[in-house]
């Protein structure tokens, strides 16, 4: 095989998982602008994301958010799944809704709580059985906002306990994500906030734990590529929520914001051998004001285009360079692969794959957009939180 042969077979597997929460309705605490034809149903989300995949080519699953995509038989709503072409991915947990988390889920100081969020979780171990399922994504909101208001210490050792619990449930072929965030919704100490945490309790539970890094869960200025290729490093890397931010915890589409940070990090991927079906790419993103079908195939196509450009990266020559210590040239190769404009190669490989090489404006010809506006009328659109 050709280098850009390889290159090409590389692109074509790569599978970018879209979540069903971002077909939904969202806002921030101010407002939540509602848009025509928006899903009413997870039924109504999983036919969305059958159209992302099949003009990307690449977004083959979706991640579930329970209990924002409840059914009652979710073997059925695999099964659907199938039936329109893409699968159900991820299971994401929900312990940051209800009254009863005021002071946390697992890691509340009461015993009856936590027993509650627990159960939570072990539900959506139950749902992962029957819909197959391989990841089950934590993601807790748990944390204080006043110095004093519990201990901190105590916190971790309840955490540890509940995800125990969870780690034993898990079946063959399952793993648990763990994901840090380092603050919001508490503002003064958060129970996961960080690589560091998550990846002391996922080396304690055992292999079938590993961290997934949100790229929005960061302070600003960290270097999100080291944490991936140290986390890799240790065989501890799950995988990714990728979106992007300016500010905090932004939720806009992947490279967006910075795409060279996304370059960084895809390097990092395929240099540290994660480039495997064992680094789950999710995308973990809100589309408040933008139509939400389009913003998911565009968020797609930043990750294709990063991973591209990070598999272009001549690897040989930059060994040379950083063996020589000639720091300009080492830089210099790395930077030749990210200004490389890489739009060309992925048209062609699209239409090898059988597709469109402009999936936006296949879409927009499609008439999907306006089909759903005219025939999803009547009942509730769904909505993050709905
Ligand atoms: C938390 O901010 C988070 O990134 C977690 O992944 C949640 O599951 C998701 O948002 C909900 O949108
Ligand atoms: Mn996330
Ligand atoms: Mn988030």
């Amino acid at each position: 095989m050709t280098e850009l042969a390889a290159v090409k077979a590389a692109l074509k597997t790569q599978a970018v998982e879209t979540p069903s929460w971002a077909y939904g309705n969202s806002g921030t605490r101010f407002k939540v602008f509602a848009q025509q034809g928006v899903p009413r149903t997870p039924q109504e989300k999983l036919e969305d994301a059958a159209q992302v995949h099949a003009f990307t080519g690449v977004a083959p699953t979706v991640a579930l958010h329970i209990p924002w995509d409840k059914v009652e038989d979710y073997a059925a709503l695999a099964k659907l799944a199938e039936e329109r072409g893409v699968k159900l991915g991820a299971i994401n947990s929900n312990t940051f809704q209800d009254d009863d988390y005021k002071l946390g889920s697992i890691c509340h100081p009461d015993a009856s709580v936590r027993r509650k969020a627990l159960d939570h979780l072990l539900e959506c171990v139950d749902i992962m059985d029957a819909t197959g399922s391989q990841d089950l994504k934590l993601w807790f909101a748990d944390g204080t906002n006043y110095p004093g208001q519990d201990d901190l210490r105590a916190r971790q050792d309840r955490l540890s306990e509940g995800l125990s619990e969870v780690y034993d449930r898990l079946g063959d072929g399952q793993r648990m994500l763990l994901e840090y965030k380092f603050f919001e919704p508490a503002f003064y100490s958060t129970d996961v906030p960080d690589w560091g945490t998550a990846y002391a309790h996922c080396l304690k539970l055992g292999p079938k734990a590993q961290v997934v890094v949100d790229t929005g869960h960061h302070a600003p200025g960290t270097n999100i590529e080291f944490i991936v290729a140290t986390l890799l490093r240790e065989g501890k890397l799950g995988g990714f929520d990728f979106n992007s931010r300016f500010y905090a915890d932004d939720d806009l589409m992947v490279g967006a914001a910075d795409p060279f940070q996304l370059f960084r990090i895809m390097y990092e991927v395929i240099r540290g051998g994660g480039y495997t079906p064992d680094v789950a790419f999710m995308l973990d993103q809100c589309h408040n004001i933008e139509a939400k079908i389009p913003a998911i195939i565009r968020s797609v196509m930043n990750v294709q285009e990063a991973t591209a450009k990070a598999l272009l990266v001549d690897r040989d020559a930059l060994a040379v360079a950083q063996r020589e210590g000639d720091v300009l040239e080492a830089n210099a190769v790395l930077m030749d692969a990210y200004n490389t404009d890489v739009r060309p190669l992925l048209a062609e490989v699209r239409e090898e794959m059988g597709l469109d090489a402009n999936p936006i404006a296949a879409y927009k010809r499609s008439g999907w957009a306006e089909k759903i506006v005219a025939e999803r009328v009547g009942g509730e659109q769904a909505g993050w939180g709905a």
